[in-house]
């Protein structure tokens, strides 16, 4: 089917195999740039700002680290929830939770050439998916998480594998996955995995990041 080979061509050259979602509290006194920079080293290929927590100010001042130590390894920083920090930052692109601003107001505010990213956790958030405006989908939890404050039930793999195959998209799993899990949600069809505690609480970053990076290329082998 050519048009749905065509919608998920992403707009622009994007590798969500290794996807760092940042966390303050799990990085401790190392600082989410610390945690970023090592993983970077260790193979993560995009990264999400994320700190409900954070004012504005923090927000931007974090970006600002972020960027500085990912830029030398080429990896793109997305901002989550908010399309002004990733504006003023000049961020790569941002990701956006089912109570955020909606996709399609956020890529009239980023133009073309940013990323958009999209949370979907059930069959009806799949299928109200655009996918003329989003660049991927994270789709989750997979398993039980306790690091979101609020997250749903676990879809489990087979979960995720039945909503993946409802978003022309490419996609992340995300929610509870290790190294251990990651070559079972690639293989379920993920384009990559999501994590927060499996890099972020790790006490090497680096190394974590390499492990997953490893279980991700097992799962595209198997
Ligand atoms: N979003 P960990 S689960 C940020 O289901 C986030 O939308 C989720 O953290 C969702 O890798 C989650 O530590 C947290 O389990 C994932």
């Amino acid at each position: 089917m050519a048009a749905a080979a065509e919608a998920t061509e992403p707009r622009r050259r994007l590798d969500l195999s290794v996807y760092l979602v940042t966390d303050t509290r799990l990085s401790g006194p190392r600082g989410v740039a610390e945690v970023a920079a090592a993983a970077a080293r260790g193979g993560v290929t995009i990264v999400q700002l994320r700190d409900p927590d954070a004012t504005t100010r923090e927000l931007i001042a974090a970006a600002g680290a972020l960027q500085a130590v990912l830029a030398p390894h080429g990896v793109p920083l997305v901002i989550n929830d908010r399309v002004d920090v990733a504006l003023a930052v000049g961020a790569d692109g941002v990701h956006l939770g089912d109570r955020d601003m909606p996709a399609a107001t956020a890529r009239n505010l980023l133009g073309p050439g940013r990323i958009v990213g999209v949370t979907v956790h059930d069959a009806a958030e799949a299928q109200a998916v655009d996918i003329a405006i989003a660049d991927y989908a994270g789709i989750g939890p997979v398993f039980t998480t306790t690091t979101k404050v609020g997250a749903r039930p676990a879809i489990g793999v087979d979960g995720f594998r039945a909503l993946r195959r409802l978003v022309p998209l490419p996609a992340v799993g995300i929610g509870g996955i290790d190294a251990a899990r990651t070559a079972d949600v690639i293989a379920a069809g993920a384009d990559g995995v999501a994590v927060v505690s499996a890099i972020c609480a790790a006490p090497d970053p680096e190394a974590a990041a390499r492990a997953i990076a490893a279980a991700v290329a097992e799962g595209r082998a198997r």
